[in-house]
Parts: structure tokens; C-alpha cells; sequence
């Protein structure tokens, strides 16, 4: 096994890597070393051992579809066409994982221009644990001079609400460190709420952080807009052929440690939860800023000619 894969895959099962955006460029970065890396003979042996090494990162973590959509980028972007060596398909799939990566950094600018122009002068943003997209929204509208202050939920268990904090203080903005279930309290002192994804769906739901959905209906009940930044690449294809995004429950450990026990007691740990596209005013992509209600119709431009096919690290 390929070292840098296993320490990807490892670090994206532990979360040392997390964040939908992050894990989908590490996967790309990992294909790339597998391809570098790869003593394979046969152009078949060299394309196996990339399918191989996209099956171990697909299954470090279910929810996000981002990590494999960065696969199927990588595969169906590095193995195909006429590949007469292996140097050919190495060349190939490092050239497509460079591109994967090149255009989700150009991505992450783009959706800061494009939303930071939602901002105005003055206003106060809630967000949820720790959304690369959502601060780059943040950061933009603070470099083009307006004052805005944030509310970072510190999303428990694991508390990314703090690196949020962190790199809002360090961008300049002002920001409060809140406990989650303080969002209503603050949300109609809010003028927005920006939030991150790690999948969307064909009816333009929302899967992100947990916390994240009763944060929008707050927002809802208030009246307050509630942004989603988001790469394209985290429209969820199989939801347009009717599949449903599975809920990551991870370890107990992480709510209530093993040493706190407390006897007829089930610790439970989703990680994700569901914000229905009622509750979602825009989703910001690098294409353009979309109603939720425009899911299908990006996802069907995006993928609607793969949509039959089985996912390549299958084939
Ligand atoms: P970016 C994170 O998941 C959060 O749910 C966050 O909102 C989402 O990924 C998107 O993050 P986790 O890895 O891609 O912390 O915008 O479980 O950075």
C-alpha cells in the first residue's frame, strides 16, 4: 500500500483532514502519488491500482460527496482516451489531479467574490462549524473594507466553531464564539446566515454540519437569509437516480468519553444533518449564485452523461 494514501485515507477517517472542500483536494493529492509512485508494468495494472487506491479514500467517510467527485474527476478525466504506456496514464491521471485541485482553489475565490457581493456594510453573519467556502465569503467582504460581525457556533463535539473563530479574528473581522444552542437566541440579531455543504441534492437539500439545519429554520422563523457556499463539485450525482445521501454517526467517544460512561445510557453522534431547500435563499458556486431549487438542473449539466454509468473505481 501506497504510504502517502494510507496517510491520507487515515487522516481523513481520524478528521486530522476534514472539511468536504480539504478532503476532496487530499484524495486528488493521494491519486496523484499513487500515479507517481506506482511501479505498475501494464497500463490495465497502472488503472487498477488508481481504482483501487479512489475505493480505499471513497469509503474513509460516506457523507461528503465531494471526495468522490474528486475521484471520479481524477479517473474519468486521467485514464481515459488512448493511453499507449504507463508513462502516458501517469502523465494522465497527475495532470488530472493538478487540474481537480487547480479549479477547487480557483473555486474557492470565485465563490468568495461571488458572495461577499451578498454582504453589505454592517451586517452580522451566524455560521456553523468551520467552512472554508463560507469564510472565503467572510474574508472577501471584509478585504473590500465593510464591517461585518460574526456568530461561530462552535459545533460540538469536535468544536470547528473555533477554527472559525480563529481565522475570522485573524482575517480582522470581529467574531463571537457561541454555544449551539445559542443560534436562536443570536439569529434575530443576525442579518444572515452563511453556511458551508459537504452534499446537495437534486431537490436542492442541504447536508452539512449538524446544527446546521436548526440553525436555517431559526433563520426561517426569523426572516434572516440563510447563503450556502458551495464547490459545484458538492452536487450530489446519485441523488438525481433517486439515492439518499447517508448520515456519517461517528464514535460515542467524541460526545461522552468511555471514562464518563453512565450505566443504560446510548450515546448518539450524527455529524451531519439535513437543511430542505425551503429554508435555503442561495446557493453560491463558482458557476454563478443559484436558488436550491436549481440543484437538478446543475447537476444534470454537470453529470447528466455519467449518470448511468457505475462509479468508475467500480469498473
Ligand atoms: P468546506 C465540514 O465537514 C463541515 O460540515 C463544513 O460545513 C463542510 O465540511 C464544508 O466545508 P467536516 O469535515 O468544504 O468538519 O466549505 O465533518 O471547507
Amino acid at each position: 500500500m501506497n504510504s502517502e494514501l494510507e496517510r491520507i485515507a487515515q487522516g481523513i477517517s481520524s478528521m486530522e483532514i476534514r472539511g468536504a472542500g480539504r478532503i476532496a483536494v487530499a484524495s486528488a493529492s493521494a491519486l496523484r502519488s499513487v500515479a507517481n509512485a506506482s511501479t505498475a508494468g501494464t497500463v490495465e495494472e497502472f488503472s487498477s491500482e488508481v481504482k483501487h487506491a479512489a475505493r480505499r479514500l471513497v469509503e474513509t467517510r460516506p457523507t461528503a460527496v465531494s471526495l468522490p467527485n474528486a475521484m471520479r474527476y481524477v479517473i474519468r478525466h486521467g485514464l481515459n482516451g488512448d493511453m499507449s504506456s504507463v508513462e502516458d496514464a501517469r502523465t494522465s491521471v497527475i495532470k488530472a489531479a493538478d487540474d481537480f485541485i487547480e479549479n477547487a482553489n480557483n473555486a474557492l475565490h470565485l465563490i468568495g467574490e461571488f458572495g461577499s457581493r451578498r454582504i453589505l456594510d454592517g451586517e452580522k453573519v451566524l455560521t456553523v462549524c468551520n467552512s472554508n467556502a463560507a469564510i472565503e465569503v467572510m474574508r472577501h467582504a471584509a478585504a473590500q473594507g465593510k464591517d461585518i460581525e460574526v456568530f461561530a457556533m462552535e459545533t460540538r463535539p469536535r468544536f470547528q466553531g473555533r477554527l472559525t473563530a480563529t481565522a475570522l479574528a485573524e482575517a480582522g473581522i470581529t467574531v463571537n464564539l457561541i454555544v449551539d444552542s445559542a443560534a436562536r437566541y443570536y439569529v434575530r440579531e443576525v442579518d444572515h446566515v452563511i453556511v458551508g455543504a459537504d452534499a446537495i441534492t437534486a431537490n436542492g437539500a442541504v447536508v452539512n454540519k449538524i446544527g446546521t439545519a436548526t440553525a436555517a429554520l431559526a433563520a426561517h422563523e426569523a426572516r434572516t437569509r440563510v447563503s450556502v457556499a458551495a464547490e459545484t463539485f458538492k452536487f450530489h450525482p446519485d441523488t438525481v437516480v433517486g439515492e439518499l445521501v447517508e448520515i456519517e454517526e461517528r464514535d460515542p467517544n467524541e460526545v461522552l468519553p468511555a471514562s464518563d460512561h453512565i450505566d443504560g445510557v446510548r450515546v448518539r453522534n450524527p455529524v451531519f444533518d439535513i437543511t430542505p431547500s425551503e429554508y435555503i435563499d442561495i446557493i453560491v458556486t463558482e458557476r454563478g449564485v443559484i436558488p436550491p431549487q436549481a440543484s437538478f438542473y446543475l447537476l444534470t449539466n454537470l453529470f447528466g452523461w455519467h449518470l448511468t454509468e457505475r462509479d468508475p473505481w467500480e469498473q
